[in-house]
């Protein structure tokens, strides 16, 4: 096996952005398989550091705070926890979860970006962007809009036309302008550093080679990438949210550094290299993050989904070889992407399973174990309810569930909750007892060359196996009949159910806890992080764990059966607005700008309603008299959803006293009572202690 020429094992797992919660297509793609293998391998009594973090640079993250009205900042701020926690609920064994808001994460990356200028690795291109004069920034491709060359549309973007589909460039655009400002952006000279990685490619294909073993689906796309030869990346930006590029390098090559960052994916891989750094420092030693990134020994292995690809099979191994002190990936086990009930997942459709929703109705090991069956592990993968429901009933259940139970159930009725002895094995004790001594080998095969499925398939083998023997020994035949034969099946069995508990842990570590509960198994490797080092690892857990007269703990049940009704409620669920996540209905956007002299024209003030009622025939309409001390007007509102007329009187409530007069239903309105609307569509009144006739400004 591969991994006897390494020492150490560094695992990441692709950062998700923080700008909404994880769903069942992330977890599939890179953090169950990260999760499976690193807690393998650590049972495996191998040198494991695994880290991930949030992902709170780039423009997306910048867009989407943007358009829900609030600071980048506080946009991660609020996803970052809630990824993390998700994470934690589904048992994913980080030994470090950062953000890439961190001060340590600028600094790496900064340095990092230092390396590779000083070195000479970068080329500089100076070209004209355009740029908002009133917000003074250079417009991301999406701040642009402008009438469409192709199709007349006047609200294409600066990348694309929604309406005719063209990809366009910013510069393309007739009558552009900005969405910022409204400004007329202007073109204007800027200089972006440029990873020019066509001069990597002779290197990157001769590592590429080294690499006969990787996935297909990875080799394939980065074979297809090489052939179409690579090119240049401009690896800085001009916008005000990022890493900013180092002050000393831009002024030594005569750039202005003021508003200018680091390209979210060049800094965002260095994210791992932070976070260990960050892992390092929690464990009271900065300096031990240094082997597991830059020792020959280290085994290094990114997890990501496929559209990660290009990213960590070419730009990034190109900026570690330009840096020089690095080492390589040993392997980018990319998954494909997982579909749900037979459709493309899209969290705007609300076509997606939440993870901290799904915690909120089912235990994690359900979904570990059942989504490890249906990884997209080489092909694009489905998954369903259904198949879920079968996968925890029919085989965690019936198969995994019932030998524990049975066996535990034997062993406290028939064997005084003790291990019994076995004393002359038959031919079927021994040939089970053999067939276990191989699990551990077939089993941990699998999860070391990514193949989680097929681990997992033999994982649940081993309850297979243990309900055969069971049955084909008939104990319950026995008991009378032969207790001794009675009392080996026993025993086997509850060696079988021992194994299990070592076996399933990195695919249902809850569970295989529970069990050993059950057991009274102690000693038993740990799987997460800085766990205890019990003698019990993955190579011994193919050998008798229990020794007779070892008394057991009390038989539970393992998993419980899914009823069809709460499946039903899941797959409805689908497609509807996802729960507790109201919050996330964007603010209305901004309206132009105008100038004082526009807000000058327009006359609030405070008053007193002192008469409402409904008005006949209409279904909004309440018909009020509003006191503004020096008259008293009358004003229709549209608020009768909203509010019981009897219970406005006496309310303050801000107006504009100089909109022209209009008729409603030949009733006629004075002016407006002014409310605010919160993204519900609830309507608050608007209170003031001033007197009646105050001007508001
Ligand atoms: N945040 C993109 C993604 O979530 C990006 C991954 C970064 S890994 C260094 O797909
Ligand atoms: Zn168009």
């Amino acid at each position: 096996m591969a991994s006897s020429a390494f020492n150490r094992i560094m695992v990441t797992a692709a950062l998700p952005y923080a700008n909404g919660p994880v769903h069942l297509g992330h977890l599939a793609g890179a953090y169950l398989p990260a999760d499976l293998f690193s807690r393998f391998q650590r049972m495996k009594g191998e040198d494991v550091v695994f880290v991930c973090g949030s992902d709170e640079m780039g423009v997306a993250i910048m867009v989407r705070a943007r358009n829900e009205g609030i600071d980048p900042q506080d946009l991660v701020d609020r996803y970052h926890p809630m990824i993390e926690k998700a994470f934690a609920g589904f048992g994913m064994s980080f030994d470090h979860y950062g953000r890439t808001t961190s001060p340590i994460h600028a600094e790496t990356s900064q340095d990092f970006f230092r390396t590779l200028a000083s070195k000479d690795v970068f080329a500089l291109k100076t070209e004209e962007q355009l740029y908002d004069p009133e917000a003074g920034i250079f417009l991301a491709d999406r701040f642009v809009v402008g009438t469409c060359p192709s199709c007349g549309n006047e609200n294409a973007y600066g990348d694309q036309c929604e309406k005719c589909g063209s990809t366009l460039s910013p510069k393309e655009l007739i009558n552009p302008r900005s969405t910022l400002s409204d400004a007329t952006p202007e073109l204007r000279e800027t200089t972006h550093f440029y990873l020019p990685l066509g001069d990597f490619q002779g290197r990157l294909d001769q590592w590429i080679s080294t690499h006969p073993e990787w996935k297909p689906n990875v080799l394939g796309q980065v074979r297809s990438w090489l052939n179409d030869g690579l090119k240049d990346r401009a690896i800085t930006r001009d916008v005000p949210w990022g890493v900013p590029v180092p002050k000393d390098v831009a002024d030594e090559l005569g750039i202005d550094a003021e508003g200018k960052v680091i390209y979210v994916w060049f800094d965002a891989p260095i994210g791992y290299i932070s976070d260990t750094k960050e892992w390092a420092l929690k464990q009271g030693d900065p300096e031990a993050w240094k082997p597991y990134w830059q020792a020959d020994d280290t085994r290094l292995v990114h997890f990501i989904g496929k559209d990660n690809i290009v990213f960590h099979c070419l730009m990034f191994p190109a900026m570690l070889m330009a840096h020089g002190d690095y080492t390589l990936p040993e392997n980018v086990p990319a998954n494909e992407f997982l579909n749900i009930e037979g459709e493309k997942l899209s969290t705007s459709r609300g076509w997606a399973v939440w993870l901290h929703e799904y915690l909120e109705d089912f235990e994690p090991d359900l979904l570990r174990y059942a989504l490890a069956t249906m990884l997209p592990e080489t092909k694009d993968a489905d998954f369903n309810w259904s198949e879920f429901q079968t996968r925890v009933n029919s085989e965690l259940a019936d198969v995994l569930g019932n030998f524990v139970n049975r066996t535990l159930t034997f062993a406290a009725r028939f064997a005084d909750g003790k291990v019994p002895e076995l004393v002359h094995p038959s031919a079927a004790d021994t040939a089970a007892l053999q067939e276990l001594a191989t699990f551990p080998d077939r089993i941990g095969k699998a999860y070391d060359s990514y193949r989680n499925r097929e681990a997992v398939f033999e994982t649940m083998a081993l309850a297979r196996l243990g309900n055969k023997y069971f049955n084909d020994t008939e104990p319950w035949h026995t008991r009378k009949s032969d207790p001794q034969a009675c009392a080996n099946t026993i025993h086997v069995s509850l060696q079988i159910c021992a194994s299990l508990s070592v076996l399933m842990e990195p695919v249902l570590p809850f569970s295989a806890e529970k069990l050993r509960s059950m057991l009274r198994l102690d000693g038993v490797r740990a799987s997460m992080p800085a766990g205890v080092q019990g003698e019990i690892g993955w190579d011994q857990a193919g050998r008798p764990l229990l020794s007779p007269g070892h008394e057991l703990g009390e038989p539970g049940i393992l998993f419980t059966k899914i009823e069809d009704d709460v499946i039903e409620e899941q797959k409805a669920r689908l497609g509807a607005t996802p729960e507790g996540q109201e919050e996330e209905s964007p603010h209305e956007p901004v309206k132009d700008v105008i100038t004082y002299d526009d807000f000058a024209k327009l006359d609030f003030r405070m008053g007193t309603i002192i008469e409402a009622e409904e008005m006949p025939k209409s279904k909004k309409l309440v018909k009020t008299i509003v006191d503004l001390g020096f008259e008293k007007r009358q004003i229709l509102a549209g608020i009768k959803e909203h509010f019981e007329p009897q219970a406005l009187i006496g309310k303050r409530v801000a107006v504009v006293a100089n909109l022209a007069p209009r008729k409603m239903m030949g009733t006629e309105s004075q002016g407006m009572i002014l409310m605010a609307e919160d993204r519900e569509g609830a309507l608050f009144l608007m209170n003031s202690d001033g007197e009646n006739g105050s001007v508001i400004r």
